[in-house]
């Protein structure tokens, strides 16, 4: 009559058991998953289960909602869910403690099924039976016979579980064991003909953004949410597919291939006007095209797959990769080996094309085949299999609030990768177009800034900014969401004069 004798029992000491049982299990595993492989964490691995499985219109829910931090917000929620199922789980075993078992081999049960969906699941399932053994071991300690649930005891056993936990969650980022090793090498690294950056005179007006964007401030948008840790001595590429010979390069194959660097702009699909989610870097890599003419692309073909070490993939148009730009695999950022968040060893970066049909990061495999066999990751989530950036421009100064009344700078930038601005204009409260100030660039392959300067009246205001490319394509007016290709419309600023 075990259900009697627990009715006199209040709850809460028990989801409180099932909550510290189940805390304890996740740090745990999140420990031996980072000693193992840092990218096994089994909440880290149901959270992206939970972004594959999400259809289309929550996937761009996420991309646009939630911006750069959609995955902080999604791991949150996962262990959100965890913590009250953990709870309820503890309230399970309040009628018969043997029954809590049942609900944490379920949970884990969940989590292996979203491992197993990795591409390597490997070691990661280990981290998980470590976690799932430690709650059945925490659990029975926290309720058995001996535990005196409501006494001094149980308390006293509760706060040792909740605080290992608290100290192992706390520890567990720096046990990332692979991770560091990859940074070690990273910063072992030399990379010959990489020369560091230096912003040509004349770009920079010094008004409001820097033209050249700092990598640690250079924005940051994929799907994975621990980044893959590639180690440049096993990094492999492959180039197969519609090809007479199929190549394998090694990272020092790679680095061995005549360097390229440039100027490029590198920015979002899912950008909105007016957004942040672009950035300018000197890259330095080696150009696409040559190794695809050694590999000799046959007739017929006229796409890339590209798949990534996480398993992300795009297609990209063989036009874009063969021409005379400056398609490259990226190794340096602004003069550095790539940062591993943005790619580290290898990177593809492709001037004119939004990123999320060309700039594979972790890039490890190019199959070249055809445009309707290379569907990438995004294209059927809703998103257009051909993303030409469009041509777009920003009001960086002011950013809003006020300004002091009388001649005053407006400045910010406009882009069109590949094409190149002609010209820029601003507007004041709807009124004619004056020409601004452009600023210099290296080539038409990056954004240009622009300055104007008008005299603004005490009072409100708004500027709105419009482009013209160097075909003679005037920015449209008319406003589109970011889906399927991008978003248009002119930007437009609020402010007070005084
Ligand atoms: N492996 C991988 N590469 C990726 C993505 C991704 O999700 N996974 N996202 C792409 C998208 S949508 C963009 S806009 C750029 C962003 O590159 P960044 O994070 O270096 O700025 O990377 C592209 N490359
Ligand atoms: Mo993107």
């Amino acid at each position: 009559m075990q259900s009697t004798n627990s009715r006199g029992v209040p709850a809460v000491p028990w989801a409180v058991r099932g909550v510290a049982t189940g805390g304890l299990g996740l740090a745990v595993s999140w420990v031996a998953a980072n000693l193992i492989e840092a990218s096994a964490n089994p909440v880290v691995a149901v959270a992206t289960e939970v972004i594959d499985l999400i259809p289309g219109s929550w996937a761009r829910f996420g991309e646009k909602t939630f911006g750069t931090n959609d995955k902080d917000i999604l791991v949150t929620t996962v262990l959100a869910v965890l913590m009250l199922c953990f709870a309820a789980i503890g309230l399970v075993g309040r009628t018969r403690a043997r029954r809590a078992y049942v609900g944490f081999i379920v949970l884990a049960a969940i989590a292996a099924a979203a491992i197993m969906a990795k591409p390597a699941p490997g070691l990661a399932l280990v981290a998980l039976s470590a976690g799932l053994a430690t709650m059945v071991i925490v659990w029975t300690w926290l309720t058995d016979e001996t535990a005196d649930l409501e006494g001094r005891r149980g308390l006293l056993r509760l706060g040792v579980v909740g605080g290992v936990a608290v100290v192992l969650a706390t520890l567990a980022p720096s046990f990332g064991r692979k991770r560091r090793a990859v940074e070690a090498a990273r910063g072992r690294l030399t990379l010959p003909g990489v020369t560091p950056p230096v912003v040509p005179s004349g770009a920079d007006l010094g008004l409001a953004q820097p033209w050249m964007t700092p990598a640690s401030e250079f924005y940051k948008i994929d799907t994975t949410i621990t980044s893959p840790a590639v180690d440049p001595g096993s990094w492999t590429l492959r180039i197969h597919g519609m090809v007479d010979r199929e190549l394998t390069l090694t990272f020092e194959d790679l680095l061995a291939r005549q360097r390229t660097q440039a100027w490029v702009t590198l920015c979002c699909v899912s950008n909105p006007v007016g957004g942040p989610l672009i950035g300018n870097a000197w890259w330095s890599g080696v150009r696409i095209a040559p190794l695809l003419a050694e590999a000799g692309v046959r007739a017929g073909a006229d796409a890339v797959l590209q798949t990534s070490a996480d398993g992300w993939t795009c297609g990209t148009p063989l036009s874009v990769l063969t021409d005379d730009r400056n398609a490259m695999l990226a190794v340096a950022m602004n003069g550095k080996p790539l940062p591993i968040d943005h790619g580290f060893p290898v990177r593809t970066v492709v001037p004119g094309l939004y990123g999320y049909v060309s700039a594979t990061k972790w890039v490890v495999d190019l199959e070249v085949t055809t445009m309707d066999r290379a569907v990438g990751y995004w294209i059927p989530l809703g998103w257009s299999a051909n993303g030409p950036v469009k041509l777009m421009s920003r009001i960086d100064r002011p950013s809003g609030g006020s300004i002091p009344a009388g001649d005053f700078t407006f400045a910010g930038i406009a882009w069109e990768q590949h094409t190149g601005i002609e010209a820029v204009e601003v507007a004041l409260d709807g009124g004619v177009w004056t020409p601004a100030t452009l600023a210099r660039t290296p080539g038409v392959d990056t954004w240009v800034q622009w300055s104007a300067t008008l005299p603004v009246a005490a009072g409100n205001h708004q500027l709105s900014v419009r482009a013209t490319d160097r075909n003679g394509n005037v920015q449209t007016a008319v406003q589109r969401d970011v889906v399927p290709d991008g978003a248009t419309g002119w930007d437009t600023v609020q402010f007070r004069a005084g």
